[in-house]
Formats: C-alpha cells, structure tokens, sequence
C-alpha cells in the first residue's frame, strides 16, 4: 500500500484554509480542490510499502512534547500546485528529522527531498485573470500527534485512510 505520515488538521484550520479556497474559487481561479478532509501537512512520503506495521512500530514509539504550528504564506510549485504554507517551527522540523530517522533505521525507504512543509489546496490552477493577493488567517493549532495514511486512487480522486 502507498503511505505517508502527516499531520491531521484541526477544524479550525482546515476551515480556515476552505474558506480562503471558496473566495479564490469566487474570484475566479480555478482548479482541482482536495476534499477539505484531505487537507494535512505530509510530514513523510513512504510511497509502497507490502506492510504498514513496522511504521505503525516506529510512529507508535515517537513521543514528543505537543507543540504549536501556525499557517503561513501561500505558495504555488511547478505545475500548478498552490498550497498553503507552514511558520517555521524548529519542533516540526525536528519531528520530522525524528522520523525519517525512525524510518532509515528500520530499514524503510522514504522521499529524501527536502522538506517543505505545506497543504495542498488546488492542483491543476488556472489563476484565470490573474491570481489574486491572497491572505491566509494566521490559525494555529497543536500537533500532538502523527498520523499514518494510506492513498489510494479512488473514482473521483485520492482517498486518504488513517491507518494510525
Ligand atoms: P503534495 O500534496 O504536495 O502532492 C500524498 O500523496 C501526500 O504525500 C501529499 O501530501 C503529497 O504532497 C505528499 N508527497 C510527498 N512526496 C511525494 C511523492 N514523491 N509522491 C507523492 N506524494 C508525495
């Protein structure tokens, strides 16, 4: 199965984001919107894996201090993937180092691309006339906790199932 470990948004910030998503669809941008419970901060793509076990073994035995993190700027990459942006947090950078240490050590293969931390919003954006200046709410939330998906291909798109 196709795995990734991510952070769950809380409501708040997922509704945030959703709302800052409606007014730009009003504006006139358009694209391919993930569902909002799609909406997470990928800490690590694990991409196939026959068993997800041994990450469960390696999430399961991380524990770390809860910690804030609070949405950024917006951002767009390649191929027009806009996304919402993350404040710099040394805690999510070093979870993340925790993590992908885990992972390594269990033998595991991972994505070693730089992290950058972010939501994905739209795919495929057409700014239309021109993207307008977009401001995100400066929400913040507590991780408390990593959350293991799987991905699979469903009909109308990605379907993200936690799995732990
Ligand atoms: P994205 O939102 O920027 O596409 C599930 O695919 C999650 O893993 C998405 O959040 C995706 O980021 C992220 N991801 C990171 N590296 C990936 C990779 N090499 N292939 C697919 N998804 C990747």
């Amino acid at each position: 199965m196709r795995l990734f470990a991510a952070v769950r948004l809380s409501e708040e910030v997922r509704d945030a984001l959703v709302k800052t998503r409606d007014e730009l669809l009003r504006q006139g941008v358009r694209g391919r919107c993930p569902p909002p419970e799609n909406l997470h901060i990928t800490l690590v793509f694990i991409g196939e894996l026959p068993d997800p076990e041994p990450v469960l073994d390696m999430t399961d035995a991380i524990s770390f201090q809860p910690f804030p993190i609070t949405l950024g700027e917006v951002g767009i990459f390649g191929g027009g993937i806009l996304w919402a942006g993350i404040r710099p947090s040394d805690p999510l950078e070093h979870l993340v180092k925790r993590l992908r240490r885990g992972l390594a050590e269990a033998g595991i293969p991972y994505d070693r691309k730089a992290f950058r931390p972010h939501i994905t919003l739209m795919r495929n954006m057409d700014p239309g006339k021109g993207l307008p200046e977009i401001r995100l709410p400066g929400s913040t939330m507590t991780v408390d906790r990593v959350t293991l998906y799987r991905s699979d291909r469903g009909k109308n798109g990605m379907i993200y199932t936690e799995i732990g």
